[in-house]
């Protein structure tokens, strides 16, 4: 089935006479708008996409810690400390709903983790890039939050009842992150000569790896054709991709800065930007494990998880220790 996942040209994705009765009914559920709930029958296809993207989405709000992680004992003020450790804090809240909407698939937490430690999932490919400067926290709340509000808004309407449930709550979060980036661009961008120069090189930095995050350009992405018709993705790479930079660049003009795209114009006739593709090969080469920050990433979550064992398994004596006493007192 996973062999089947298919071009977005709609090449692969069954038709209604080649399915099984039960694929059809399954099928004619998702275009009913119906929730799909974990005891329900679901094709094994199905169940693999969610746990490839259900996974790598918890892992990228796992690894997503990192680059704002460093910045916390070097945060200009007790105030952005604060706000700043609360983000970092719900990130690692987003994963564990995610780790809990994936297991209901079947898979474990314990096996996903060790799929990301080994480099066999992947997380995304905005993380591979470095925080050089506290602008660059403006920088990754303002778009990479924002980037992701705008990927998954959509994703509660997800046909999957246990990840549509779990986005609500961080759609709400995902809010104040990028609320809080914006603040601190705004801050940067109306302060010294110096700080507005470090807002605008943030800016320069993470503007096409942000465009990157929606994932490779419609005719290049494997899964979306699938994915839509059964309602795990609810728009194109390339539609939250332009939805993303019709938002954005207002909000840059706002701040005074610009967005590093020459060609960038709005367009009338299409209602929107045009706007420069971001490096696709460069894309490619990060979600191979090639990007500036892949080795690190990984060796720091391999690190985390090493050192934590001793209170996995403490965790673990207890709770079997309480379930030995729990049966001998029955
Ligand atoms: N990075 O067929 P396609 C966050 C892969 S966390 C890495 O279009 P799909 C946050 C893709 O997996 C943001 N890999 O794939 C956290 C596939 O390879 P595989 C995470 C990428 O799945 C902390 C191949 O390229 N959000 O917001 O239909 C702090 C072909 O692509 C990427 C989510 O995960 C990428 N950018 O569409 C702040 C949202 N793009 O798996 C913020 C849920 C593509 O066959 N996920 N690939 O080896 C999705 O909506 C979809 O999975 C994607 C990709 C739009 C990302």
């Amino acid at each position: 089935m996973y062999a089947q996942m298919v071009k977005s040209t709609g090449e692969g994705v069954k038709s209604p006479e080649d399915m099984t009765a039960e694929e059809r009914a399954f099928q004619e559920r998702i275009d009913a708008g119906e929730k799909i709930e974990p005891k329900d029958w679901m094709p094994a296809g199905y169940r693999k996409t969610l746990i490839r993207q259900i996974g790598q989405h918890a892992h990228s709000e796992i690894v997503g810690q990192l680059p704002e992680g460093n910045w916390i004992t070097r945060a200009p003020t007790l105030e952005r400390k604060a706000i700043l450790l609360a983000k970092v804090q719900d990130e690692a809240g987003h994963g564990l709903y995610l780790y809990c909407a994936a297991e209901t698939l079947g898979v474990s937490r314990d096996e996903l983790t060790e799929d990301l430690l080994s480099g066999k999932m992947k997380y995304s490919s905005i993380f591979n890039y470095p925080t050089l400067t506290w602008a660059d926290m403006g920088a990754v709340g303002w778009l990479v939050d924002g980037a992701a509000i705008m990927n998954q808004v959509p994703l509660q309407r997800t046909s999957f009842g246990p990840y549509a449930r779990a986005m609500v709550r961080i759609c709400k979060e995902e809010s104040f992150h990028q609320r809080q980036g914006y603040d601190i661009m705004m801050k940067m961008a109306n302060g010294t000569p110096a700080q507005k120069r470090m807002a605008q090189d943030a800016l320069n930095r993470f503007w096409y790896p942000s465009l990157m995050m929606f994932g490779p350009s419609d005719q290049d992405s494997v899964h979306s054709a699938q994915s839509m018709a059964w309602k795990i993705k609810m728009n194109t790479n390339d539609e939250l991709r332009q939805k993303f930079v019709d938002q954005t660049v207002p909000q840059a003009e706002y701040l005074g800065l610009t967005v590093p795209d020459e060609t960038l114009a709005w367009n009338d006739d299409k209602g929107g930007y045009d706007f420069a593709e971001p490096d696709w090969s460069e894309f490619f080469d990060v979600i191979k494990g090639n990007g500036p920050c892949n080795v690190e990433r990984l060796a720091a979550r391999n690190k985390a998880w090493d050192d934590g064992k001793w209170v996995r398994d403490g965790l673990l004596a207890h709770a079997e220790k309480r379930a030995a006493a729990k049966v001998a007192a029955e």
